[in-house]
């Protein structure tokens, strides 16, 4: 059994923890009526957004999905900011003009997510040919996006250019197996989205999206064999746990679905193994999770006593009118 560096497990857990207890605390909020707009969770998705980013290097740029909080927080985002612009706060990392979907900061290259669906796997060609312009030799571009996206016209001719220029980018699909209430196998006659890979003469693969470690290693490779060669293409396979945005009544799918799935929570699993596999102990992990918590919690206070956004703001950051 392999063995891993103490303070890249730690990392691991701590980043779900992160965005688990960030989207709890964000449905507690919308609950309460204080977050404008609408938000999309990822719960149970953690294990996606850790084990990914974990694998990529801080100068990678990363364009994360609707349901990117977990994403955007692995990035190393600050909590306190990115809290801030769920309640629309001048101190938000988009100063309030963004929301959940578009969390976004370039200084730490993470460019969020768009609310058209497709249009990040465009930028995300954009971002990599400019890499190649500029001739930079460690640097690559991940984009997630949900199997529901892989069937936009747009994700495929960004595979395409991406696949013909040998663009440095990493395509990630978080198959979560839904789009809103529709599952994939009433979208797709072959479900295997790695397949997909085939035709733009790329490589596919595909990897438990629940588990971690497999995500890290599965990433790890790709980034080698993208810095190398170009494009590929890595299914992450998952299950959110959550609904499709602020109201779903969950009338496409059953309890024992989703029951089935909370049994294999990412966080839950990972926890386990490092107890059984990796010498940590229950109070140790108890220590980290409640870490996280307090820094959640702060971030709520910090969001709630920060200012409003003004008026006198309202043309500021925009570039085109
Ligand atoms: C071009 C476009 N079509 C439709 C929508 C509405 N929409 C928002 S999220 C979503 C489902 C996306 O499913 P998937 O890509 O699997 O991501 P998931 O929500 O499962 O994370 C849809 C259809 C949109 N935002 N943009
Ligand atoms: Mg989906």
């Amino acid at each position: 059994m392999k063995k891993y560096d103490r303070k890249l497990l730690e990392e691991m857990l701590e980043k779900m923890y992160l965005g688990r207890k960030f989207e709890e605390r964000v449905q507690w909020l919308f609950s309460q009526g204080l977050v404008h707009g609408t938000t999309h969770l990822g719960i149970g998705e953690e294990a996606v957004a850790a084990g990914t980013i974990l694998a990529l290097k801080e100068q990678d740029y990363v364009f994360g999905t609707h349901r990117g909080h977990a994403q955007a927080l692995a990035k190393d985002i600050d909590v306190n900011a990115m809290m801030a612009e769920i309640l629309a706060k001048e101190t938000g990392v988009c100063r309030g003009k963004g929301g959940s979907m578009h969390i976004a900061d370039p200084d730490i290259h993470y460019f969020g997510a768009d609310g058209v669906l497709g249009a990040s796997a465009v930028m995300a060609g954009g971002a990599a040919l400019a890499i190649k312009k500029r001739k930079e030799k460690d640097r690559i571009v991940t984009i997630f996006f949900g199997d529901g996206t892989s069937n936009e016209g747009a994700t495929f001719e960004a595979i395409n250019l991406a696949a013909v220029w040998n663009l440095p980018v990493l395509f990630v699909c978080v198959n979560n197996t839904y789009g809103m209430s529709t599952h994939i196998s009433k979208v797709m006659k072959d479900i295997d989205i790695k397949k997909r890979a085939i035709p733009f003469g790329i490589p596919g693969e595909d990897v438990d999206g629940n588990d971690v470690l497999a995500v890290y290693e599965a990433v790890s490779k790709a980034r080698e064999y993208v810095l190398e060669n170009g494009p590929m293409l890595l299914v992450e396979n998952t299950y959110r746990i959550s609904g499709h945005s602020k109201s779903d009544g969950n009338l496409y799918r059953t309890k024992e679905e989703i029951a089935a799935w909370k049994e294999k929570c990412p966080i839950k699993a990972f926890r386990k193994y490092l107890v059984e596999q990796q010498g940590f102990s229950e109070q140790e992990l108890d220590k980290l999770e409640e870490n996280v918590a307090a820094r959640i919690e702060a971030s709520v206070e910090f969001a709630k006593s920060s200012p409003e956004p003004t008026m006198d703001g309202i043309l500021d950051d925009v570039y085109a009118l």
